[in-house]
């Protein structure tokens, strides 16, 4: 297995181009600017390296030389700590915690829905659809307080947040116009050049 690893010179992402795990992933790659090979993974014909490296056989997959790592937090908190420049969790321990407790409700909450939105049935994806639009537009007020989440900067949660965002039109959900600062907080983030380059063609396309 470190045999395998070990090959790749250059950081490796095993990512498939619609996943909004992935993207979540790459968003914090060019939110630092990270030179990354990124090996894009058809879910049916998965690539050797990554049967061999990851038990789950999960994408987003990450391998720095030896080091291989799979689930979207453990990678995007190790990038944070291996590349600190900008840095993307805030330094005092409580802003650190509330930041934690966010990313695992946004996960908890929200990426939970995602499954059903792309493959339940008619009925399971409108009850997923109608918790999700609900939940965004009781967090308006969240999203209003601050440039970014609980923030003046860029964070690890608004790059966690951000492909959710993305994926609305596509998943055919609307937000109720008081949820109106949400979607201002989303063009915020879709603006930016991190956002932008982080796009695969396909998620390109989804929003259109
Ligand atoms: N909790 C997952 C989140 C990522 C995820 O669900 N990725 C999907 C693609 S969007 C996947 O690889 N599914 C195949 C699998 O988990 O076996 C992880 O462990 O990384």
């Amino acid at each position: 297995m470190a045999v395998i690893a070990n090959r790749r010179s250059v950081m490796t992402l095993f990512s498939n181009a619609s996943c909004p795990h992935s993207h979540r992933v790459r968003m914090v790659l060019a939110e630092k600017g990270i030179t990354v090979e990124i090996v894009n993974v058809d879910p049916d014909n998965l690539p050797e390296d990554l049967i061999d490296l990851n038990p789950y056989q999960s994408v987003p997959t990450l391998v720095d030389r030896e080091l291989v790592l799979y689930d979207p937090q453990v990678i995007t908190e190790y990038l944070d700590e291996r590349f600190p420049h900008p840095p993307l969790m805030p330094v005092d321990p409580v802003s650190r915690a509330r930041s934690r407790l966010a990313l695992y409700r946004i996960q908890r909450d929200w990426y939970s829905l995602l499954g059903d939105l792309e493959s339940g049935t008619e009925k399971v994806a409108a009850k997923a659809r109608k918790t999700l639009r609900d939940s965004l537009a009781s967090s308006a007020e969240v999203f209003a307080a601050r440039p970014y989440f609980l923030s003046d900067d860029f964070s690890l949660v608004d790059a966690t947040i951000a492909p959710v965002l993305w994926r609305l039109k596509y998943y055919r959900i609307e937000l109720p116009s008081q949820a109106a600062p949400v979607m201002d907080y989303a063009r915020r983030l879709f603006e930016r050049e991190s956002f932008q380059a982080s796009l695969t063609e396909v998620e390109r396309e989804l929003c259109e």
